[in-house]
């Protein structure tokens, strides 16, 4: 068990309002995981792919209600309602803990309690961050085992420190109506009820990294960030770091894992992380990154060796394949999948006659950041790698041009607080509406965007040596809604622009909105792409983004008083110049 008493008497308090059959302290270590295999091989919740042509993987169909995040039962418990803000749902923790409670009270009789001790970041780093996250379901066990560095280490660490984000979860019946995912920033502490999709039930990833995370980071004068980290290594071997916050499902993975095109050769992409990044001030004024995952808990269909070489190449062995679909020889399949023919769809049918997607749009990948070809050896320092350019970004088939720099870190603020996209198949609700989704933290922040915002216009007060700022957009497209931009490994070109810009060796035109690259200092050799296209995709429309600032206005409204100053002033100062 435990040494230490908070954590022993926490999880005896939740045996006791659970009830479960038998507590298991996870350890993490190989013959553990083949125990929790073989069971759920038994009950049926996993199955066994293809050894020869997939070896150790396996396919686990979810309950068909219970396939992706639910926002509208995601709840922020803050004593203050003002505290959560209009980006949350909220209530009261008191009633939170009893609504929960109530789901917990005796729903894991039966079943066995599994402790896991988890360490979110590299084990030994200053910058990582502990929890324990409690479940009745051996599923989550495994992934966890994938997603975070889990078990004895975790534990010591956790004895040493002594403190750590508490994670409650339970599957409970799967029923959409007693659906609940809580969170008690303030007791750093979380409760899960009803669901075992990822993002619901992972604690470790979304609750406690993200929500959890971002709360206690205003706290501690850090950022818990949606983002990606890449490191991008120049032919004469010179890397530079990038952090990239896009909405889910909009390419991050693929944008995380590039291959450079030829036409790129000498250049290399090395992955740092995919969805997370914990941000920390160096001495030195620098921000200093780590993942604070260490697997990939990605989106199966599309994956391909045109979209990401890399990620195709990775879930080919020791992969947890979540509602894709199967072919006759027991392999994966999804829509996008260059072999093999579906004869089993996500919800187990036959597919003969069948409409309909095979794999569900929101079918996942959980595989070790490990088996990533292109892992930077830098991930697990404990020191973090130094950012370069934060680069916020969105799915817009038109406004947004390919690429921007901000003005200043108060405008990149600003550029990210007004960050929109159109919604994907990673939330449930209507797909392809535009929704503004600040820093892609949208269902994320774990307290008022207002004070998030105050948080981050905060770091420049701090230090002089911030990274630049960027937005980009892969996905304008034209009125016959063909793409502009040719994307995938090209957009290796916009981050050589961006990495230009830092470097001071990157010209830009300046226009209202940032700076914009000149269209000799876009590198597009080799490019199939006309000069009006260009044009198009490196110019803005005045009178769209006088609507687009008007919008942002708005926007940043609704958040009331509490709303910094600083950004309604950025806002006011572009918008005058569009006039
Ligand atoms: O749906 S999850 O939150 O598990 C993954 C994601 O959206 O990035
Ligand atoms: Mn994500």
């Amino acid at each position: 068990m435990t040494s230490n008493t908070s954590l022993k008497q926490w999880v005896e308090e939740c045996a006791k309002l659970t009830q479960p059959n038998s507590v298991h302290w996870c350890t993490g270590n190989e013959a553990e995981n083949n125990e929790l295999v073989e069971l759920m091989l038994k009950d049926g919740s996993l199955t066994k792919l293809n050894e020869k042509t997939f070896p150790n993987c396996y396919l686990h169909l979810s309950d068909q209600q219970d396939v992706a995040r639910v926002e509208h039962l995601t709840f922020i418990c803050t004593s203050a309602e003002d505290d959560a803000g209009p980006n949350n749902h909220w209530m009261d923790p008191g009633a939170g803990h009893e609504k929960m409670d109530g789901l917990f009270d005796g729903c894991m009789k039966g079943r066995t309690m599994y402790v896991i001790p988890y360490c979110m970041g590299p084990i030994d780093s200053p910058l990582a961050r502990c929890g324990v996250e409690i479940t009745d379901s051996p599923y989550v066990v495994a992934n966890m085992r994938i997603m975070t560095r889990m078990g004895s280490d975790a534990l010591a660490r956790i004895e040493r420190d002594g403190t750590f984000v508490r994670g409650l979860h339970s599957t409970g019946e799967l029923d959409p109506d007693r659906r609940f995912i809580m969170h008690f920033p303030e007791e750093l502490s979380i409760k899960s009820f009803g669901s075992g999709y990822g993002g619901n039930a992972l604690l470790g990833k979304k609750c406690h990294a993200l929500r959890i995370a971002s709360y206690q980071a205003r706290q501690e004068g850090w950022l818990a960030e949606h983002m990606l980290i890449l490191g991008l290594e120049s032919p004469q071997g010179e890397t530079h770091y990038i952090a990239a916050a896009f909405p889910s499902a909009c390419g991050k993975t693929n944008l995380a894992m590039m291959v450079p095109p030829e036409s790129q050769a000498g250049w290399k992409i090395w992955t740092v992380g995919d969805d997370i990044a914990w941000l920390h001030m160096g001495d030195d004024g620098k921000l200093y990154a780590i993942n604070p995952e260490a697997g990939y808990f990605g989106v199966v269909p599309g994956t391909s060796p045109k979209t990401n070489p890399h990620a195709f190449n990775m879930i080919q062995k020791d992969t947890i394949f979540t509602n894709v679909a199967k072919t006759d020889s027991n392999e994966p399949w999804w829509e996008g999948c260059p072999d093999g023919t579906a004869t089993q769809n996500w919800k187990g049918d036959s597919i003969n006659g069948k409409r309909g997607p095979a794999a569900h749009p929101n079918s996942r990948f959980t595989v070790s950041a490990k088996n990533n070809p292109a892992y930077s050896p830098m991930a697990d320092d404990p020191r973090g790698v130094p950012i370069s350019a934060i680069v916020f970004g969105g799915r817009r088939r038109e406004t947004a041009p390919l690429v921007y720099e901000a003005k200043s870190w108060e405008h990149g603020v600003l550029v990210g607080a007004g960050m929109a996209s159109e919604t994907t198949a990673a939330a449930t609700g209507a797909v392809g509406v535009v929704r503004r989704d600040p820093m892609a933290m949208k269902p994320f922040c774990g307290y008022n965007f207002a004070d998030y915002w105050g948080h981050w216009l905060s770091m420049s007060d701090r230090s002089n040596a911030l990274p630049k700022m960027f937005h980009v957009n892969w996905f304008r497209q034209d009125s016959d809604d063909n793409f502009l931009w040719p994307g995938f490994g090209e957009n290796l070109r916009v981050l050589r622009w961006i990495i230009g810009r830092c470097k001071n060796e990157a010209d830009a035109v300046e226009t209202p909105i940032g700076f914009l690259p000149t269209k000799d200092s876009l590198d597009t050799e080799g490019l199939d792409i006309s000069p009006d296209v260009l044009d198009e995709l490196l110019s803005i429309d005045a009178g769209q983004w006088r609507d687009e600032m008007s919008a942002i206005g708005e926007y940043l409204d609704s958040y009331g008083e509490r709303l910094p100053a600083e950004l309604k002033e950025q806002q006011q100062a572009i918008s005058a110049l569009l006039k």
